[in-house]
């Protein structure tokens, strides 16, 4: 364990001009900590990880350094000082569990506050925004970028201890991976982190044949003792900050989830798309799971589902079709890239399930259940009187709760138990149907790609885009009701292209460009479909069971992998031919309404889309997409 306390006071004489930059730095303001002997740990890390700490500690002036090694001591340590610190209480119900409160105030990810920067707005926004609120993530300029920095960041780990997390996304050494470095001055950051992520001393290994790392600063900000204790965080000052071009990640004011672990969403998703442009791959919100077919062959799809659609249990999905069998690659995020065969292979950046609690249950997600309650640290879930956890839709509700905010709470109360934004942060490992392959350096080969979305109305059970381009179109008009997680509430249903919507680095007209880009000569391109398990009728019925009887739409898809003439053409694009999707002992099911294409509901929606493009990217829509939208206005009126 590295660990050394008294910062030299060369950090505090360049704290003011260190104020002035962004952490990238490199001019001569302030000259690098000379090789101080008290400091024999910083030797350990590579020159840039050194310069990137030694500004950190200049800028924060932390009481203290520590460089995490990954350890299970450390994370013994940190497990040891947070319980003291009020921050986790263990769990003495299960293994090695533990449960934080936070703030009330800081109990999810703040999109309002979430900016990209780029010298030109253009590169982070569509043109129709220009100067405008975008829905499809908010600009920042470079000089208002440091002016943020600089009003919060000089100072903010007075008395802290600055912990530095090497971190590998993805499978450490995988020439799909990439590495991160984080600062933070909060310990449950680091051991979730630890559990999220790759970290310790083998990541820095990495960096000495190959120095390029994201730069990731984080600190939980407020002055004086926070309102919760063990939970410091400064929500009025909250920001999240991008910068792309410098490769680098700024987070101040949330110690959770999103806003803090900057790997995920931060990383492997925004500056994850910029990158993944550049280098020609796909970044993407999306599951990865392993499909073994009766005759024993074996798939994986990828897919993207906006939030409250259920991805993590399909993610761990126990198909009812006998001879099915699912394993689980990743709930969250798939990096993609074509090898040199042809073949799109994905790996998933991520070590653990930064999962929402409320909903998961035995008859939801028993794989979840079973991964959970060991090396767990649930945030914000209802604790019951003999140490264990609850929340809603977990099953009755036992006696003498405590609520995520640390009151007594019984069913009588009219608010949940459990923060409807409660999680688990879990390792992937222990996973029970973890795919084999799922820390496969090279990734697994993917064969179909899924889109979805929570549409009650209009829109059927699965529909097979026609061809490529018909597949991104499907992507860029996805749509969903809307979720708890994000700042919006009520049942709307909101555009959501590609589940991606809070998490576009960069124009999302381009983005569409290079998913439009990604045929070539020579590569094998997966299918595209996109599905809607939660159709619902007049009487507002589910109209499709669900949850592991959704492997009866994964054969589809399949045997559609193999070619196989199973389908019939629609206005929408390709559906299951009659008597193709097997449903046989499923009772009733109403596939006449499962699959109908109400042509006044596909007019408006046609509108809407088209609404939408137009207002939020205009000039910068690939012209393929307003095709694809011309074309589905000429079926559904021929229709
Ligand atoms: O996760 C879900 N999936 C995907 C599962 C692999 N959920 C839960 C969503 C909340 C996050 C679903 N809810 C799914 C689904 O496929 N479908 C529904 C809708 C539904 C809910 C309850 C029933 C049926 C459908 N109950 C009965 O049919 C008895
Ligand atoms: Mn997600």
């Amino acid at each position: 364990m590295l660990h050394f306390k008294s910062v030299p006071e060369d950090y505090v004489r360049q704290s003011a001009k260190c104020a002035q930059v962004a952490l990238n730095c490199s001019r001569a303001a302030h000259a690098p900590v000379p090789r101080n002997a008290k400091l024999p740990q910083l030797a350990a890390l590579t020159p840039k990880v050194r310069a990137f700490v030694e500004r950190s500690a200049a800028l924060c002036q932390p009481e203290q350094v520590h460089i995490c090694d990954g350890s299970e001591s450390e994370a013994a340590a940190l497990l040891r000082l947070m319980q003291q610190q009020g921050t986790l209480r263990r769990l003495p119900q299960y293994d090695n569990c533990y449960l934080a409160r936070t703030d009330p105030s800081d109990v999810a990810r703040v999109e309002s506050r979430t900016f990209i920067c780029s010298e030109r707005e253009r590169d982070v926004v569509p043109a129709a925004r220009a100067g405008q609120k975008s829905a499809l993530g908010n600009y920042i300029a470079p000089s208002d970028y440091e002016k943020a920095m600089a009003e919060r960041f000089p100072g903010c780990m007075r008395g802290r201890t600055m912990y530095v997390i090497p971190f590998s996304m993805g499978p450490v050494g995988s020439p799909l991976s990439k590495i991160g470095v984080e600062i933070t001055d909060s310990p449950y950051v680091v051991y979730s982190m630890r559990v999220m992520t790759r970290i310790g001393s083998r990541v820095l290994e990495v960096l000495r044949n190959d120095e390029q790392f994201v730069r990731c600063l984080h600190a939980v900000g407020g002055s004086g003792a926070p309102a919760v204790p063990g939970w410091p965080c400064d929500p009025p000052r909250t920001i999240i900050l991008h910068k792309p071009s410098d490769n680098e990640i700024i987070s101040y004011g949330s110690g959770y989830g999103g806003n803090s672990l900057l790997g995920k969403k931060c990383f492997a998703l925004r500056l994850g798309s910029v990158i993944a442009r550049r280098e020609g791959w796909l970044a993407e919100h999306m599951l990865i799971v392993g499909i073994t077919d009766p005759q024993g062959r074996k798939r994986y799809i990828a897919a993207a589902f906006p939030s409250a659609c259920g991805k993590t249990n399909l993610a761990m999905m126990t198909p009812s079709l006998p001879g099915y069998k699912v394993e689980c690659v990743g709930d969250d995020i798939a990096w993609m890239r074509f090898d040199k065969n042809g073949v799109l292979r994905a790996i998933n950046p991520e070590n653990g399930f930064f999962g929402v609690a409320p909903g998961t249950s035995a008859a939801t997600n028993p794989i979840a259940m079973a991964t959970v309650f060991k090396n767990t640290v649930f945030t914000n879930v209802a604790e019951t009187k003999d140490g264990g956890v609850w929340w809603e839709g977990m099953g009755p509700a036992p006696e003498s709760l405590t609520d995520w905010k640390g009151q007594p709470w019984d069913s009588s109360k009219k608010t949940p138990a459990a923060h409807p934004n409660s999680r688990f942060c879990t390792p992937a490992a222990q996973c029970p149907m973890i795919d084999d392959a799922w820390e496969s350096p090279e990734g697994v080969p993917i064969s179909a790609i899924l889109l979805g979305g929570r549409r009650p109305e209009g829109v059927p059970l699965v529909v097979e885009a026609r061809d490529w381009a018909h597949g991104v179109f499907m992507g860029a008009a996805m749509r969903s009701e809307a979720t708890a997680a994000a700042e919006h509430s009520g049942k709307v249903v909101m555009h959501d292209p590609f589940a991606m919507r809070p998490f576009f680095g960069y124009n999302f007209g381009e983005y569409l460009q290079h998913w439009l880009s990604m045929p070539r000569a020579g590569r094998k391109m997966p299918k595209i479909f996109h599905v809607n398990w939660f159709r619902k009728d007049q009487q507002g019925k589910f109209l499709w069971p669900g949850f592991g009887e959704n492997s009866r739409v994964l054969d589809w898809v399949l045997r559609r992998c193999d070619e196989q003439p199973c389908h019939v053409e629609t206005p929408l694009g390709l559906v299951p031919a009659p008597g193709a999707l097997p449903v046989d002992g499923l009772g009733d099911i109403n596939m006449e309404e499962l699959f109908s294409i109400p042509k006044d509901f596909w007019i408006k929606e046609a509108d809407s889309v088209e609404k939408y493009f137009k207002e939020e990217v205009g000039d910068d829509l690939p012209k393929q997409m307003w095709e694809q939208l011309e074309i589905l206005r000429r079926n559904i009126q021929q229709s």
